[in-house]
């Protein structure tokens, strides 16, 4: 297979492009990548002799048109992610999230190509601590924050490139990934960071807040899986049924550190910020036979702690620029 991975150079496109390579070596991969902060041709650096990097931007219609037609599927996984920068600069999220994702439809509805589209549980708002529900394919969106709310526009544009054009497209909506290759703004390795750094880890609020943890390996052959085998036009979730508050995430990650468990900040809390995201993945296991591997979460952050001391070289210039953003932020 001919495979386009939009944000290929970034966390879980880095690590789904590495996986490829090593799992399905006879698939010919290009990486279209704007790389921005976000982005590094480090994360691809193990794998720089078997792929093509082409960095470019997925709003630009041309190259984005020209690419996809040299493609027989589309793993889209290109957008900004970060809800922080979200709430401070909502601009570049309209612009990549949606503007990108409608670029991508146009193209892949040209050439008739395949597309599986990389989306997010946060599209479906907060559920309560106290519920016994959790998200499936059927709940309503409702989100909170302007990164899912972009999300949630590319969703729906994708959901209609199908059913007005016949366009041969996957969604998934995946819960908190974490693993190597995370960039240092988001909470686990920023945290684990922070302790490598000699800084003091950082809690929004309470932390009573509630992210359901799924290994991004999980989450990579999961889409690997549905990209095979999934149903045209349908939306799969994924997760690992790792639901965990922050506050013990972060306990557990400064006792693996043999730090004090107390040794902390609680920081000014984020806008808006979702309690809890839960994921019903029952579909994914009944249907397309999937299951995750990385079950124990402890073990999870362990290794991935290991990665991170083991790999200073990758973070270590982002990060004063990221802590000296959260500190203008109160954060
Ligand atoms: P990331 O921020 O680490 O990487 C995003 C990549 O997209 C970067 O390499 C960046 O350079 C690239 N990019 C950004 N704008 C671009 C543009 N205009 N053109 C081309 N490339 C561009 O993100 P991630 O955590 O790897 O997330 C990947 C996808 O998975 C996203 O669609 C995200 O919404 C989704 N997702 C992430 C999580 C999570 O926990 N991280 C969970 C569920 C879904
Ligand atoms: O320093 C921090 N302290 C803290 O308490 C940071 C960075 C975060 N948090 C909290 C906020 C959230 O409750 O930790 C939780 C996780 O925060 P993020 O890593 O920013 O993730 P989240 O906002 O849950 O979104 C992530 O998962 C869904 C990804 O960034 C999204 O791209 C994905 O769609």
């Amino acid at each position: 297979m001919r495979l386009l991975v939009t944000g290929g150079a970034g966390f879980i496109g880095a690590n789904f492009v590495h996986a490829t390579v090593r799992d399905h070596p006879e698939d010919r991969v290009t990486v279209l990548d704007a790389l921005t902060y976000a982005g590094s041709r480090e994360s691809l650096a193990p794998v720089e002799n078997d792929i093509r990097l082409v960095h470019g931007d997925i709003t630009d219609r041309d190259l984005v048109v020209q690419l996809v037609g040299e493609s027989d599927a589309v793993v889209h996984f290109a957008a900004e992610t970060h809800v922080d920068n979200a709430l401070a600069q909502p601009e570049p999220f309209l612009r990549t999230n949606v503007i990108g994702t409608f670029t991508v439809l146009e193209a892949v509805r040209s050439h008739g190509v395949r597309l599986h589209h990389v989306s997010t549980d946060e599209v479906y708002g907060e559920l309560a601590l106290d519920s016994p529900r959790r998200f499936t394919e059927s709940t309503p969106y409702n989100p909170s924050s302007p990164y899912a709310s972009t999300k949630a526009a590319a969703d729906m544009l994708v959901r209609a490139w199908v059913r007005s054009y016949g366009v041969r497209a996957t969604i998934s909506n995946c819960s908190n990934n974490y693993g190597p290759y995370q960039h240092v703004e988001k909470f686990i390795p920023r945290q684990i960071t922070n302790v490598l750094t000699g800084r003091r880890p950082k809690l929004y609020g309470s932390g009573a807040n509630v992210r359901d943890w799924i290994h991004v390996d999980d989450h990579n052959n999961a889409v690997r899986r549905i990209l095979t085998d999934g149903q045209i036009g349908r939306t799969y979730l994924i997760g690992a049924e790792g639901e965990r508050d922050n506050l013990s995430v972060l306990r557990t990650i400064l006792r693996l550190m043999g730090r004090d468990t107390d040794d902390f900040d609680h920081v000014t809390d984020r806008a808006g910020h979702d309690l809890r995201y839960a994921i019903d993945p029952s579909p994914l296991y009944d249907e397309l036979l999937w299951a995750p591997k990385h079950t124990d979460l402890n073990e999870g952050l362990r290794e991935t702690i290991d990665w991170y001391r083991a790999n200073e070289s990758w973070w270590a210039p982002m990060k004063d620029v990221v802590e000296a953003g959260y500190a203008e932020r109160g954060q």
